[in-house]
């Protein structure tokens, strides 16, 4: 988990830039995933400022029609969205995959367990945070739906309990080993702490498994990397 010590390995891969938000909980999907290959260091990180709405201008629209972070630019030209594909496309650079898995059957389990991860629970606390919420204020949230706000509310809630129930009986989120899916899962716990919305009591294993994940020492650089990267704002 040191950031990449073969030289070798590291002058092959390309010139990376990551256009996302220091503390949002989809760019640290991505920043844990670097962390876990060693990888933090190869990467310019561009801040777009959410809560001015930076990610809804055209400049930024034409980086990515979905009007997201984070989104990956290589120095051809090439521009990937969406966690997931950023992180698939990271896992494979150095042919050492630790985090997609390697026969037919991980790859699909934990492509199946990250999807689930973001349906299930993290982009329902998104659209939580975006329509039931102040979210990132007037000028950025032109259309607010509060009732629909409060019903992915509780499908995260529901979300929660589904995961604890996987981890009561299996060490991580798509099996036996650490994966992608623990990341989507992990954004999922992230987001849920900034906007408030407590795990139940009784899901005692998704606790247990959070609090393992915190200990991982990328969970721990992406907590150094919120601190350095938070912007001094003038009195
Ligand atoms: N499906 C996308 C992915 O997986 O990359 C979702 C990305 C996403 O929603 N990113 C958030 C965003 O751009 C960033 S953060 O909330 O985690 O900081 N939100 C801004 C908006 O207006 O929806």
């Amino acid at each position: 988990m040191t950031d990449i010590n073969n030289a070798s390995v590291a002058a092959s891969l390309p010139s990376m830039k990551i256009y996302d938000w220091y503390d949002g909980p989809y760019p640290a999907r991505v920043r844990i995933a670097l962390a876990e290959k060693g990888m933090l260091s190869q990467v310019e990180f561009i801040p777009v400022n959410l809560w001015t709405g930076e990610h809804k201008k055209p400049e930024f629209l034409a980086i990515n029609y979905s009007g997201t972070l984070p989104v990956l630019a290589l120095n051809d030209g090439t521009l990937i969205a969406e966690c997931t594909a950023i992180t698939q496309y990271l896992d494979v650079l150095d042919d050492n995959p630790v985090l997609t898995g390697v026969t037919p059957v991980e790859k699909g389990v934990i492509h199946m367990m990250t999807k689930r991860a973001e349906i299930e629970f993290l982009d329902a606390v998104s659209v939580y945070f975006h329509h039931a919420t102040s979210g990132l204020g007037p000028e950025v949230e032109l259309y607010q739906n509060a009732e629909w706000g409060e019903k992915m509310r509780e499908k995260a809630i529901r979300g929660m309990h589904y995961f604890d129930g996987v981890l009561r009986s299996q060490p991580y989120v798509a099996g036996n080993t650490f994966s992608m899916a623990d990341i989507a899962v992990t954004g999922g716990m992230i987001f849920s702490a900034l906007v408030n919305l407590a795990v139940p009591d009784e899901c005692k294993a998704l606790k247990a498994w959070y609090s393992d994940i915190q200990r991982r020492p990328s969970y721990q650089q992406w907590q150094a990397l919120v601190e350095a990267g938070r912007p001094v704002f003038n009195p």
